[in-house]
């Protein structure tokens, strides 16, 4: 397969004219980042390149982002916050960490990221989706005679006991978004009675919803609980590692970007919002071999972008399962009917 060459996307930046005047008082922009660090250090490199702008990023999973943005209200030192899964953008949006901005650029964007900045009343907007589903070590399979998982139910399997990871929810929204996919798919009480045997298979809870996968691809699990998108770019570093959604269907994220309230450099989180919505700024998320699906419906969807039309997916509550106080509730739910059960 061939790599996606960094310079080139470094030439696709220059191009974008409208954001090559450098920009006066408002030169800096502070954004706390919560897709993996390629493509963060890609676009702080392109975009304060092409615009003169000073961009001051902090690299954090999208709980800790969420705990950051509610420790530092008083006093924001955060413009904008890009990435991450939605259900903690939207937390942040109905607990007014993040500002009211409806961008003229949101009909270029496909439903679902209009629908997610229309359900927080326009303090979020999604820039990304993608799914959830296994990511797997089929070296590491093979030598232990174990077969692939194809459903949520394989992962239950005795055979499975200590090879598989997942991140802990209270930390990371990406195993947040598990549990929310489970209680949406078997109702919570057998929802909770499914983690509670997968439970016994887990051989770590990692804070961060990356390191799962990443794990798995260097032979320290066999199985992972990920976002399938995350698995191309473990792949393409010549690492041994595969992803499937499972069988009885799965649920997405909603990758978003907010502006945060009270932000110092408010224009220029402005204008770095409006050109992360652009398609060509959208590109730079498959350049640094992140392959989650734009949500620009103009942005050019690479070959390693999981297909959504052959995955079957739950109609996911986002609203619902983005309330601060359901997310809360399931999350100490999760520590105290799961999580403190021995393995
Ligand atoms: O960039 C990969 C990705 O999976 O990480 C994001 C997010 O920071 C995960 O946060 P947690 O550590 O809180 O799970 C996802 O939005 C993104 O797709």
């Amino acid at each position: 397969m061939k790599k996606p060459s960094l310079p080139t996307a470094l030439l696709a930046a220059a191009c974008l004219s409208s954001f090559s005047a450098p920009a006066l008082a408002q030169d800096q922009v502070n954004i706390i980042c919560s897709v993996q660090a390629e493509w963060c250090n890609l676009i702080q490199t392109v975009y304060g390149k092409t615009t003169g702008v000073k961009v001051n990023m902090s690299l954090k999973g999208s709980g800790e982002a969420l705990a950051q943005l509610i420790a530092e209200r008083a006093n924001p030192k955060t413009d904008i916050w890009f990435g991450g899964t939605g259900d903690p953008h939207l937390q942040a949006a109905e607990q007014g960490l993040s500002l009211e901005y409806k961008s003229a650029s949101l009909p270029q964007l496909h439903e679902w990221a209009q629908a997610q900045a229309a359900q927080s009343n326009y303090r979020t907007v999604g820039i990304y989706s993608g799914p959830l589903g296994f990511g797997y070590n089929p070296e590491l399979l093979a030598k232990k005679k174990l077969a692939a998982p194809k459903s949520w139910a394989d992962l239950l399997k005795p055979e499975f006991k200590g090879e598989i990871q997942v991140a802990n929810p209270a930390s990371s929204g990406t195993a947040y978004t598990m549990v929310a996919t489970l209680v949406q798919m078997m109702g919570e009480d057998k929802a909770f009675e499914y983690m509670k045997a997968l439970h016994k298979n887990i051989q770590t809870y990692t804070r961060s919803g990356t390191g799962p996968i990443k794990a798995v691809a260097r032979g320290e699990a066999s199985v992972s609980i990920s976002f399938v998108h995350d698995g191309p770019g473990e792949k393409l570093q010549g690492f041994p590692v595969e992803t499937i959604t499972p069988a009885e269907g799965t649920g997405a994220e909603i990758g978003s970007m907010s502006i945060i309230k009270g932000a110092r450099h408010l224009e220029a989180a402005k204008k770095f919002y409006e050109w992360a919505l652009t398609a060509q700024a959208q590109q730079f998320g498959a350049a640094a071999r992140q392959f989650q699906l734009p949500s620009n419906k103009a942005a050019k969807i690479d070959p390693n972008v999981p297909d959504f039309k052959k995955i079957k997916f739950i109609k996911y509550d986002y609203a619902k399962y983005g309330a601060s106080a359901e997310r809360r509730r399931l999350i100490s739910k999760w520590e105290k009917d799961v999580n403190s059960l021995p393995r």
